[in-house]
């Protein structure tokens, strides 16, 4: 049998040996990645490579294209089918927005957890209904995120990022743009990511290194050491010193080939998504991931009652913790204003009092007033 080696061209799946991917290969795998990271790093400039140069017409792949833009999350899917040898991929890419490079952005990123959770919490109840055929299923088999390169380190946003993506699905990170730092710099910033990814236990995905198979394995080893991914993306054609038309970008002092392996890790990538660890990515997603999500719901709702949404976004805390704030401080100001009016109204009632009273004072002085006149009438008239 032939091993699951990066073969020049071809998804490859289709010679995978074991029974398991027998058994996936006559249904058909369905396969869906994502991309996440902050703006304008080349994630939709890399799912373009990957669909230019693999899933490019020439190849003899019936392909089916077509976007969707989701109104919720903002992200786009889509969609491709390959075939070869009668061996289906359904191929599902989501592009996400960008987030910001600035602290404290949670908002721009907490949809991209969410949309993940979504996925699996709509696939777990589906997994409950009656009919259990032709679920619509969109969880995340592999999630690329996309680190800039900066030559120093992970910035603590990548690293709180990674850490919530890195429990609930494969995640595989990578450095943009790897043309625009030199070689030497690669090497070293990938060091420095991978020693803070270890540092900070971020969890990521692993090839496993198949002990019955060395040169499975030696391929896994060699993929997992390349981690994380140096990444050129281009769609356009361009033409070497040495005359050759390849998928690159333009330098003055040259061109930086996508699929040229001294340049960046696109072929690893690629083949890892794509021709070796495809099924491994779904395996694993399934029984590791979709299994944590499930039985962590389970332990906190009863069966069938609809998700708690939210119960634990720190988005969702926070933005209560202040709404509950607002609201205690405008009950204490709205108590203060009535409180100073209370006494306002006192003050009114006294003073309106002291004038009664005053008004009662002289009333009874000028009755008496009166009477005394009268008094002194009466005794005038009765002398005379
Ligand atoms: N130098 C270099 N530029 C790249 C690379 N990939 C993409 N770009 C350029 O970077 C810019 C942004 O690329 P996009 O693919 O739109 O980035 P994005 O991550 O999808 O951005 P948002 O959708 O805003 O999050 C474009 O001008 C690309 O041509 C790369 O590998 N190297
Ligand atoms: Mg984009």
């Amino acid at each position: 049998m032939s091993a699951p080696t990066p073969s020049a061209d071809g998804i490859g799946i289709a010679n995978l040996p074991n029974q398991r991917h027998k058994i996936v290969a006559k249904r058909g795998a369905h396969f869906t990645m994502m991309v996440v990271g902050e703006s304008g790093l080349g994630k939709t400039t890399l799912i373009n490579t990957l669909f230019s140069t693999e899933l490019s017409p020439n190849k003899n792949y019936s392909k089916r294209h077509y976007k969707q833009l989701d109104k919720l999350t903002e992200v786009e899917i889509i969609k491709a089918e390959l075939e070869e040898k009668q061996f289906k991929v359904k191929l599902t890419v989501i592009d996400t927005p960008g987030f910001g490079d600035y602290v404290n952005n949670r908002d721009s990123w907490s949809p991209i957890v969410d949309f993940i959770d979504d996925q699996h919490e709509a696939y777990m109840r589906q997994e409950q209904q009656p009919q259990r055929e032709e679920k619509t299923d969109l969880r995340v088999h592999a999630c690329l995120y996309f680190i800039r390169p900066t030559g120093h380190t992970l910035k603590p946003l990548d690293i709180e990022i990674m850490k919530r993506l890195g429990t609930r699905v494969n995640l595989i990170p990578v450095v943009a743009k790897a043309d625009t730092l030199t070689q030497n710099d690669v090497i070293v910033f990938k060091q420095r990511v991978r020693e803070v990814i270890a540092a900070q236990g971020i969890r990521i995905y692993q090839p496993p290194v198949e002990s019955d198979d060395d040169s499975a394995a030696e391929h896994a080893r060699m993929l997992t050491g390349a981690i994380p991914f140096s990444i050129i993306g281009s769609t356009e054609d361009v033409q070497t010193a040495d005359g050759r038309v390849v998928k690159g970008r333009e330098y003055l002092w040259g061109v930086a080939e996508v699929e040229d392996e001294t340049h960046c890790d696109f072929r690893k990538l690629r083949s890892l998504l794509i021709r070796t660890h495809m099924l491994d990515l779904i395996s694993t997603t399934e029984e590791l991931h979709y299994e944590n999500y499930r039985q962590q719901q389970m332990e906190t709702r009863k069966f069938g009652e609809p998700k708690v949404k939210k119960v634990d976004n720190p988005k969702f805390k926070e933005e209560e913790e202040q709404l509950r704030r607002r609201f205690t401080e405008q009950v204490k100001a709205e108590e203060a204003r009535f409180r100073q009016w209370e006494q306002h109204l006192i003050a009114e009632r006294d003073r309106l009092n002291k004038d009664l009273e005053m008004a009662h004072s002289a009333i009874k002085q000028l009755e008496a007033e009166l009477d005394n006149l009268q008094a002194g009438y009466n005794r005038g008239s009765a002398r005379r």
